[in-house]
């Protein structure tokens, strides 16, 4: 499912799963993440993160089929996805997204826990748990934040429509464009020749900075965490959820019928 290839103290991790639209599959997200464990072992410099496109589709994001249905929340912190995530901004060694095609939900929360993202004129991100009936999770929701601002990072969640790589470059998602043949150039000169002359011990205590000052930025009481599952909980065990899922696979438009209400029942409104 992943090709992982080391060239000059760079690891080139491609998923190879195009035929099925390289979904983020259990299988898929512990292959990358060996290719990550590979890259820190091998002492590289960075880590490049591809992907062999069919139909255009850089990633489908999770696997539609593996989402539980028996109330389990589905982007629970130990799901493979999120373990992917998690070790993405954990590995202290530069990962860049190397984005050719279209991106879509978890893939699009992977590409932004990416260190940088370089793409090509063709590719999108979108985010569609709300298509699906998903009530997202916190720390995926904080990557969209501090990457897009408020107002966009909601624009994506509430539409679910794709940004265009001009777009992400506009707003900050993406660090570098351009046409998908002169990409690779783009990644050596702009990125992996840098990377390479630059001391990675100092990359790393970097990168480790940045990722305890993001993770630490937020603090919420003990009772607004509780109150913040409670909601998630009430959705991803409700109706739209398994409605989404159904209509997706059955290839039909969904029918979602519960209420904004549905989740502030008026006994607990204060
Ligand atoms: C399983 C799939 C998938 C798929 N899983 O080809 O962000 S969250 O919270 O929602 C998170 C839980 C998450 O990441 O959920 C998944 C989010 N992904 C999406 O919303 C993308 C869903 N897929 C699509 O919109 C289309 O498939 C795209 C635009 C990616 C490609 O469209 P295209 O017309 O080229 P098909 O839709 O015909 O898909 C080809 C086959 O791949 C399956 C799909 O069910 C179909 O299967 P069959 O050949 O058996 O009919 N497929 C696509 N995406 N995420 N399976």
């Amino acid at each position: 499912m992943v090709n992982i290839n080391i060239v000059d103290r760079v690891c080139f991790i491609e998923m190879q799963n195009a035929k099925k639209l390289n979904c983020l599959s259990d299988e898929l997200c512990s292959e990358i993440r060996a290719g990550l464990r590979k890259a820190f072992d091998e002492e590289c410099c960075a880590v490049v993160l591809k992907a062999q496109t069919r139909n255009g589709v850089w990633s489908a994001g999770h696997d539609i089929h593996e989402l539980p249905l028996d109330g389990q929340d589905p982007l629970a912190f130990n799901v493979p996805m999120e373990k992917l995530i998690h070790d993405v901004q954990d590995i202290p060694i530069p990962v860049i997204a190397y984005v050719e095609g279209t991106v879509w939900g978890g893939a699009c929360d992977l590409c932004l826990s990416c260190d940088m993202i370089v793409a090509s004129t063709n590719a999108t991100f979108a985010i569609t748990p709300a298509k699906i009936g998903i009530p997202y999770n916190a720390s995926g929701i904080m990557h969209f934040m501090c990457q897009l601002g408020p107002n966009k990072a909601r624009e994506m969640f509430f539409t679910a429509q794709p940004l265009t790589a001009l777009e992400a470059l506009n707003v900050g998602m993406v660090n570098h464009v351009a046409e998908i043949d002169a990409l690779p150039a783009l990644l050596e000169e702009k990125m992996l020749n840098p990377l390479r002359r630059n001391s990675i011990i100092a990359i790393s205590a970097i990168k480790s900075q940045f990722r305890l000052l993001t993770k630490y930025s937020v603090s919420l009481p003990p009772e607004e965490l509780e109150r913040l599952h409670g909601w998630r909980s009430k959705v991803y065990s409700g109706r739209d959820y398994k409605e989404g899922i159904s209509s997706f696979l059955e290839k039909r438009s969904p029918n979602f019928i519960s209420k904004s209400k549905d989740l502030f029942p008026p006994e607990e409104q204060h």
